[in-house]
């Protein structure tokens, strides 16, 4: 397998998975800062011209949740995705709802450009795009209060996708003081970060979190 990936990125969390489980697989950087994601060679990967995308034998699967599902598919023995039909269909609810809402809020803040074309109308958007991270970041606050893990009470590939968007929180766009804001959110960070399949994916990226 071979997974597309920026440093930070919400490949993040495929990355995170693959280490999970133990697939042998290539890291291909594609750096977004340098716009590699637009040029030809990775619009033949992927012609969205988004991060993440991954390679299984020539065919190539994109969005972030699809990636999810099919690596913990891939590998059940891993467990990180409940074979029981509804914590299944739980599981891929948050990732649907971290993929089309949470992620979509962070856009309005991180890329304005893509909700309005002059550049006098980012600051409005952005400001309803932080406001919006806000209730989306308080309600997954409220959920991991009443448990260690997002859905099943244990470990599923929801989690580490979790990781990447806590990550964008305390980051250069957001700077949100996650810490004092979200304790139960600090908590799954720092349970995250203390396993080594996190902490390899991390240090390839070369990025760190806390
Ligand atoms: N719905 C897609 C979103 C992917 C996406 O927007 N990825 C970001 C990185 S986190 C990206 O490629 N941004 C580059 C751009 O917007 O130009 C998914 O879940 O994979």
């Amino acid at each position: 397998m071979k997974l597309y990936y920026s440093p930070g990125a919400c490949s993040l969390a495929p990355h995170i998975v693959l280490e999970e489980i133990g697939e042998p697989f290539e890291a291909v950087r594609v750096p977004i800062g340098d716009g590699a994601h637009r040029q030809p060679a990775y619009l033949a990967i992927n012609p969205h011209g988004r991060i993440p995308a991954l390679e299984i034998d020539g065919t190539i699967i994109t969005e972030a949740p699809a990636i999810l599902a099919f690596l913990a598919r891939h590998r059940p023995d891993s467990d990180l995705l409940p074979a029981d039909p509804v914590q299944e269909g739980k599981c891929l609810e948050f990732l649907a709802w971290l993929s089309s809402s949470v992620h979509t809020a962070y856009a309005q803040v991180r890329r304005p450009e893509r909700y309005v074309d002059d550049e006098p109308d980012y600051p409005p958007v952005m400001e309803k795009g932080r406001a919006n991270i806000a209730r989306h970041f308080a309600e997954i606050e409220s959920i991991l209060e009443s448990g260690p893990y997002a859905v099943a009470g244990r470990y599923t590939v929801v989690d580490p996708f979790l990781l990447v968007f806590y990550h964008w929180g305390v980051g250069r766009y957001l700077s949100f003081d996650m810490a004092r804001d979200y304790p139960a959110w600090t908590q799954h960070a720092d349970a995250l970060l203390a396993r080594p399949a996190v902490q390899r994916a991390l240090a390839r990226e070369g990025i760190a979190i806390r």
